[in-house]
């Protein structure tokens, strides 16, 4: 086949890592929209989203496809099984890929490096959550991860804060290919509106119960009409018991109206429009379980 034309850079970049280093923060922070849902509590991801960026950089005009993945754990639940296969899917699009991992973290051992070889994209090692560590923490780390893998590059972060970001931009636009772009310019990511909806209930979700309730949840939008003036959203939560439903619920429905004032502002930003929201609370025993229901809320590849 001919040479590529050098006249566009376009390619996808998955960002991998344990639960809770900051993936979801940074492909936010990268792409410049809330994309990704942030919490605290570990798996609050658990597909793959897609953010797009478009851009021009040294006069050329690039495409950035982020892929911002589950955290990598043992799978305990068929649920985890499907989340690993969107970290696995990502790492063998990935043209880059940005491992990320927080100070804190030990190199040797680590359980994301055997994923590794899935991959023959370059990979940068990021050094996330540099605002709770120092200098001699971060030399250590380096040394430590440069022993361990021998990273393309390895850069300091903290996407809590914005800070070193443009570094780490420029060590990732430097090293897409030049490609003709994937997208359409005006799409921001691969997932429907209704996702996005849906990902913001779960949130507030993630933010409100403690335990395990924000595990047993999964947040289904059953309505979605688009009129000229708002939009009608309705959302329906399942969780596994029926203790779960009246915790969801709280009493005389304190707790489900916070969470859906809470969603709906979020919603009202997110799509730039008045948003009508209503809730459901429903009991659908061992959902994670359950091959069927994985398949209907969109578990799969
Ligand atoms: P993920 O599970 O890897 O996607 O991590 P999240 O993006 O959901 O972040 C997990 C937690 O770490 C959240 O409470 C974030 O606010 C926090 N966090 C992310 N980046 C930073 C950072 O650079 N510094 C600090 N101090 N906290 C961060
Ligand atoms: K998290
Ligand atoms: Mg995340």
């Amino acid at each position: 086949s001919p040479a590529p034309l050098r006249d566009f850079r376009a390619g996808f970049v998955s960002i991998i890592g344990k639960p809770n280093v900051g993936k979801s923060t940074l492909m936010n922070v990268l792409v410049g929209e809330k994309m990704s849902i942030i919490t605290s509590k570990a798996q609050t991801t658990r597909h793959r989203i897609m953010g797009i960026l478009n851009g021009k950089h040294e006069g050329i005009p690039f495409q950035l496809v982020y892929s911002d993945t589950p955290g990598v754990v043992k799978p305990a639940y068929k649920l985890h099984d499907s989340m690993m296969t969107f970290v696995k899917g990502s790492l063998e699009d990935a043209d880059v890929v940005l491992f990320v991992t927080e100070v804190g973290e030990k190199a040797a051992d680590h359980e994301v490096i055997p994923l590794l070889q899935r991959t023959n994209a370059p990979i940068i090692l990021v050094l996330n959550k540099i605002d709770l560590s120092n200098e001699e923490e971060l030399k250590r780390k380096t040394e430590e991860w440069e022993k361990e893998i021998q990273p393309a590059a390895i850069i300091p972060i903290s996407a809590l804060l914005n800070a070193n970001v443009q570094t780490l931009f420029d060590a990732i636009i430097t090293r897409l290919p030049f490609h003709p772009p994937y997208f359409d310019e005006d799409e921001l990511t691969d997932k429907p509106e209704r996702f996005f909806a849906s990902e913001i209930v779960r949130e507030k979700i993630f933010l409100n119960y403690r335990q395990e309730i924000p595990y047993s949840s999964e947040v289904v939008i059953s309505e979605f009409k688009e009129r000229d003036d708002m939009i009608v959203i309705r959302a329906e939560i399942l969780v596994e018991r029926k203790s779960q439903k009246g915790i969801i619920i709280g009493e005389k429905g304190a707790m489900l109206k916070k969470i859906g004032s809470e969603a709906r502002k979020d919603m009202e930003d997110f799509f730039g429009k008045k948003v009508f929201l209503e809730q459901h609370v429903k009991v659908e025993p061992d959902w994670r379980s359950k091959e069927n229901k994985l398949r209907q809320f969109g578990y799969e590849e």
